[in-house]
């Protein structure tokens, strides 16, 4: 089957209401267990989703480490539910010389999961978003970069009141664009989006051309954390220092890597609600910035690097064909504090990928793992 007319197909399918299967790897609650095996397993997993998705078509989006939000029908519309509450997460506790402990954190999230589920619709779909809120606090949500009536803005004081704890608000809107936008709380932002409080919504072209398909699809989204010793809470009030460095709710080596065959075009979409700015570096390859989180860039507006700046609120996606060399290239941030763990160098023994010894570190650092087959 012609690829292009396949991948068509799936986005066919896509917009008309097929509930996209979660990613392997589950939400981001606590792992005790060797991170390597849960590494080395989702990456597996991941991999079988993609190649049974490539024989459909085109792949769907894979927040690594993420599940994918499904819906319901209620007849064209697309029905969500996102529960705003607690969620304990786990990171490493530089404490422990053999690199097992995990410190509980006492994080804010969705649905059971820093970051939330990613929300992933074609361009022209009709959203019902129903928001509940779990928390002590008010929230609302936001989705960033998307053009909603004023009333579906999710500003608290502004666009509506806030949701108190216990109550819900249901948000619809038709999304005529595309891109990578997200969501995330729009009432005491400072607090709730520095609990953690966000994640992807991202929207495929209706009609896309050719060269905006690609074989793999990721996104990382990028947090930093104040943790102060022996409190679980995260510190929302500091507004320079940070101690850990995450990529999809987890710092290294508990971010779960990529993969690709060698001569597949990858795409990888990051976001970044930090508080700081982070050069997003790609070991081996030379990648095209596609997107600064507002749609495709036009073909001549497209950069090519292999190092890029993203500061807060913003979206770059990066695409590149896997290759010619097989191998794990790393994919980081290249401010080198952003890649320890509670101001620790890594390794930690028993963590890394493909028989080495261990990750040479920690906070946002990542791979993908090219391989010949
Ligand atoms: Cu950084």
């Amino acid at each position: 089957m012609d690829p292009t007319l396949a991948r068509r197909g799936f986005l066919s399918r896509l917009s008309a209401g097929l509930a996209i299967p979660a990613l392997a790897g589950g939400s981001s609650c606590g792992r005790s267990t060797v991170f390597a095996k849960t590494s080395a397993r989702a990456t597996e997993q991941e991999r079988d989703k993609q190649e049974q998705s490539q024989l459909a078509g085109p792949v769907s989006v894979v927040t690594p480490g993420i599940e994918t939000l499904p819906f319901e029908l209620d007849g064209a519309i697309k029905v969500f539910r996102l529960r705003a509450e607690p969620v304990t997460i786990r990171f490493q506790d530089m404490s422990d010389s053999t690199g097992a402990r995990r410190r509980p954190i006492e994080a804010w999230g969705y649905n059971g999961s820093v970051i939330g589920p990613t929300i992933e619709i074609t361009e022209g779909d009709r959203v019902r978003i129903h928001v509940e809120n779990g928390l002590p606090d008010p929230t609302t949500v936001h989705w960033h970069g998307l053009h909603v009536p004023i009333g579906m803005d999710g500003v608290a004081g502004i666009s509506q009141e806030p949701i108190p704890p216990g109550e819900s608000f249901t948000y619809e809107f038709t999304v005529n664009q595309h891109g990578t936008y997200f969501y995330h709380p729009h009432f005491m932002g400072a607090k709730q989006v520095g609990m953690g409080m966000a994640g992807f919504f991202i929207v495929h072209p209706r009609n896309p051309t050719p060269d905006q398909l690609v074989d793999r699809d990721y996104a990382y989204f990028l947090q930093v954390w104040m943790i102060h010793p022996g409190s679980p809470q995260p510190d929302t009030l500091e507004m320079n220092n940070f101690n850990y460095f995450s990529m999809n709710g987890k710092p290294a080596p508990s971010i779960v890597p990529m993969s690709a065959k060698i001569g597949e075009k990858v795409r990888i979409r990051v976001a970044n609600l930090s508080m700081l700015t982070h050069p997003i570096h790609l070991h081996g390859h030379t990648y095209r910035v596609t997107e600064y989180g507002a749609g495709f860039l036009p073909p001549a507006q497209q950069i090519i690097a292999n190092t890029i700046n993203i500061s807060s609120a913003e979206v770059r996606t990066l695409e590149f064909v896997a290759g010619p060399n097989p191998g794990q290239w790393v994919f980081h941030c290249h401010f080198m504090h952003h890649t320890m763990n509670d101001m620790h160098r890594t390794p930690i023994p028993g963590s890394g990928g493909g028989g080495h010894s261990g990750h040479d570190a920690g906070g946002m650092h990542t791979w993908i793992d090219v391989t010949e087959t």
